[in-house]
């Protein structure tokens, strides 16, 4: 990633939605637009879990969200599915440790794409880091039923460790985060926030995106 230097992505990535239809209750491509009108400032596409669409209907889906993401100027991640990211020349992918390693994406998707990868561990951030990253993913910072694998919650410690040891990446804590709670986040240490059902299962996803934009862009880190 070259073109988006990390100040920029640090601005883009403060109030990070998540989605796919299985998170949706309407359909996907209006709880996106209202999620935009609310203030987000990044968007991934993460189809997964129970009845995840799977094949040209991931694809079509993928591409319908990633439009509306072009027209609103935010840009448009695609989690773990790197072939899917390449095909539709997104904005960027995020990966776990399970997918390949960091410096393999980064050979497949090129240098002005964002790759940010999950890390539960000193150890794993430095391995990113070498690889590549440029953004990590850290979490579950409070207890979250969205992964049914999800590992226990470590507050933000991580966050914490990795600020301490000088570890400068942009960096957003996920899991069970809220208007509430995503203050002490950013106090930790982290540049944003991202979310799935906080806004996705909220009554008024517009309002939601709202309250939880406040909250992180009132918070002095
Ligand atoms: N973190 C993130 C992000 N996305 C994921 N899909 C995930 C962990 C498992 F918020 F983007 F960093
Ligand atoms: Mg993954």
């Amino acid at each position: 990633m070259n073109i988006h230097n990390s100040d920029s992505l640090r601005n883009t990535l403060k109030v990070y939605f998540i989605m796919g239809s299985p998170n949706c209750k309407d359909n996907p491509a209006q709880v996106l637009q209202e999620a935009i009108k609310g203030g987000i400032t990044l968007f991934q596409f993460r189809e997964k879990g129970i009845g995840a669409l799977t094949g040209d209907a991931k694809v079509e889906l993928a591409k319908e969200l990633q439009q509306i993401c072009r027209e609103q100027q935010i840009s448009f991640i695609i989690n773990d599915d790197i072939n899917l990211a390449i095909a539709l020349n997104s904005d960027g992918v995020h990966i776990g440790q399970e997918d390949d390693p960091v410096g393999e994406v980064r050979k497949k998707v090129g240098h002005d794409k964002i790759i940010g990868v999950s890390v539960h561990s000193y150890e794993e951030a430095m391995t990113a880091l070498e690889g590549g990253a440029d953004y990590f993913g850290i979490g579950p910072v409070f207890p979250t039923k969205t992964k049914e694998d999800a590992k226990p919650s470590n507050g933000t410690k991580l966050i914490e460790e990795l600020r301490d040891r000088e570890v400068y990446i942009p960096i957003v804590g996920i899991g069970g985060i809220t208007a509430e709670n995503a203050g002490s986040v950013i106090q930790a240490g982290a540049d944003g926030v991202s979310v799935i059902t906080a806004i996705s299962h909220a009554e008024s996803v517009t309002k939601a995106a709202e309250h939880l934009r406040k909250s992180v862009l009132n918070q002095r880190s």
